[in-house]
């Protein structure tokens, strides 16, 4: 990534202070005011592993093993000052991070999240937003790696996982910010997706001070009902014993399926592009595809029918909706949870965190492990609860996002949250602070033949101006007072489109997508 022309015109004006800051330190001094921070940073409970000075265009070794880490490589685009830290967070946990110290510093602070059950530390995403001349933090979430393993038999991991470590990256972030640059941060921002997603919206729920605005993508929401919806979907076509099952699809079959719900369903948004626009449109039906006799190997019995049919509803328990249903339009991109395997996330968080066994056989996997996860609720991670007011009248702001062909977290899901926070605040608009984009064709996160750059975490090539890039936006909307009413993606060929922000709808006009009321 280079990021060197990035020209923060609006941005930059705001913080002349950060500019004339640069102006009267020279390199040497730089490098020896950050290789003191060894000796001169002294913090409640935290050991500074190791500080470094790193210049552009580097690439240096991530922490620990590459299993430890989940990187390689660890790429630096902007000159900065790399410090790594543990911090205690109990008697039986700690929370590792590196907070990433660019030269050149607008006086912003970015913490960042993490994904799936792990445990990895996003080299790109601290070289994303250090290049970006914000003060940029990452921790391991508590522990190492990208398995659940490490909640066996250990609460205050499960509770780091849960709710703390973005607390503490906040916290201890923020103090070696001020101690290296000799002033504090103005503004902090938090950008995540996915887990990352459901840490940004757990900190603003449970910590609203630590964040002035945070980006939360694609979350994690009502995790535990997430991961039972997972585990159900999966066991609708087979899991774990695909062998024996009659219902299974192989992935030629899914492509097949795909192009059916395509031809059923892409153009209800008026253009035939391989994108559905909304998905809660199209109601396929997946008899379209029942075998008729002829002998035709590309056609699928009744039982995938059937399973097709409860993968796309949305799924009930005692007459109680649990998860709003699989987006049609979404197994094109990654079948994930329908490739026979029982879903990693679902597995290890059932035994280690909820049964505490390291044994559990997923053939028996059924309703009651979904009520189970749900009641126990480890650490609290369930992460559903409207009230976001305490974060709203500190003036934070607050931007979700979700792709509409996301395969492992239903995009619905986002708009049950944002129905959830109108209903608990109140009849008024949630615009003033919280604002969801809906995003036609992308994945989990990234990728699609969607418009799916728009300089969120996955998407950072998107063009260097607040209007394509949802950080650049959340930091207008943060210290400009200017609220983003759109977002513009722009797709791997370059094409753009208008996201549109809930509860608006993306509206083709016979020329270009519109958002309309
Ligand atoms: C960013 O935008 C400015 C104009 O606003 C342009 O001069 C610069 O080259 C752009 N940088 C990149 C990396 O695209
Ligand atoms: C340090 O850790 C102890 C418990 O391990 C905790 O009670 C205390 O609040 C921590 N200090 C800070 C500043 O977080
Ligand atoms: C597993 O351990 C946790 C933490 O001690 C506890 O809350 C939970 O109830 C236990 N699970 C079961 C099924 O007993
Ligand atoms: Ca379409």
């Amino acid at each position: 990534m280079d990021f060197s022309g990035f020209n923060l015109n609006f941005l930059s004006k705001l913080l002349t202070t950060g500019v004339s800051l640069l102006a009267t330190w020279n390199p040497s001094e730089q490098h020896a005011k950050c290789l003191s921070l060894k000796s001169s940073l002294a913090l409640d409970n935290t050991t500074i592993l190791d500080v470094s000075y790193v210049s552009a265009g580097t690439t240096v070794r991530p922490y620990g093993t590459p299993h430890e880490s989940c990187m390689k490589k660890a790429h630096i685009s902007a000159p900065l000052c790399r410090v790594q830290f543990s911090t205690a967070t109990s008697a039986t946990s700690a929370v590792r991070g590196e907070a990433w110290l660019p030269d050149e510093w607008y006086g912003r602070f970015l913490g960042l999240g993490n994904g799936g059950l792990d445990g990895c530390m996003y080299y790109n995403e601290l070289d994303y937003g250090s290049a970006l001349h914000f003060a940029t933090v990452g921790t391991n979430n508590g522990h190492d790696g990208r398995v659940g393993h490490p909640f066996l038999g250990n609460e205050e991991v499960l509770n780091d996982f849960a709710f703390r470590s973005i607390h503490i990256e906040a916290v201890i972030g923020k103090q070696i910010v001020a101690e290296y640059y000799g002033r504090p941060h103005a503004k902090a921002y938090y950008i995540g997706c996915s887990t990352g997603g459901r840490q940004g919206t757990q900190t603003a729920l449970k910590y609203p001070e630590d964040f002035d605005g945070i980006i939360a993508g694609a979350p994690a929401t009502d995790f535990n009902r997430l991961l039972h919806w997972a585990g159900t979907l999966s066991r609708y076509v087979g899991a774990p014993n695909i062998n024996s099952a009659p219902t299974f699809i192989t992935p030629e079959l899914w492509k097949f399926v795909a192009q059916e719900i395509l031809n059923q369903c892409d153009g209800i948004d008026g253009v035939v592009d391989g994108i559905i626009t909304e998905p809660d449109a199209c109601e396929f039906r997946p008899e379209e595809l029942l075998c008729d006799g002829n002998g035709n190997s590309k056609c699928l019995t009744r039982l995938q029918v059937e399973a097709l049919r409860k993968i796309y509803s949305p799924l009930y328990g005692n007459g109680e909706l649990i998860y709003p249903r699989f987006d049609p339009g979404s197994e094109g991109i990654s079948p994930l949870l329908f490739a026979g395997k029982f879903p990693l996330s679902t597995t290890d968080w059932l035994k280690y965190a909820v049964l505490n066994t390291s044994d559990f056989d997923f053939s028996e996997y059924g309703p009651q492990h979904g009520r189970l996860m749900d009641d126990i609720n480890p650490g609290g991670i369930a992460t559903f609860d409207g009230d976001f007011s305490a974060f709203r009248d500190r003036g934070g702001k607050f931007l979700t996002y979700h792709g509409r062909g996301d395969p492992l977290i239903p995009s619905g899901n986002s708009k049950r949250v944002y129905d959830l926070v109108a209903r608990t605040l109140g009849p008024a608009s949630l615009d003033a602070f919280y604002r969801l984009f809906l995003v036609p064709g992308m994945g989990h996160c990234k990728d699609g033949p969607g418009a799916a750059r728009f300089g969120q975490l996955g998407g950072q090539n998107a063009v260097n101006a607040s209007a394509h890039n949802v950080l650049l936006a959340l930091v207008d909307w943060v210290e400009g007072g200017m609220a983003p009413d759109t977002i513009i993606g722009t797709a791997e060929d370059g094409a753009t489109r208008v996201h549109c922000r809930y509860p608006q709808r993306s509206i083709w006009d016979g020329g270009a997508y519109v958002c309309e009321e």
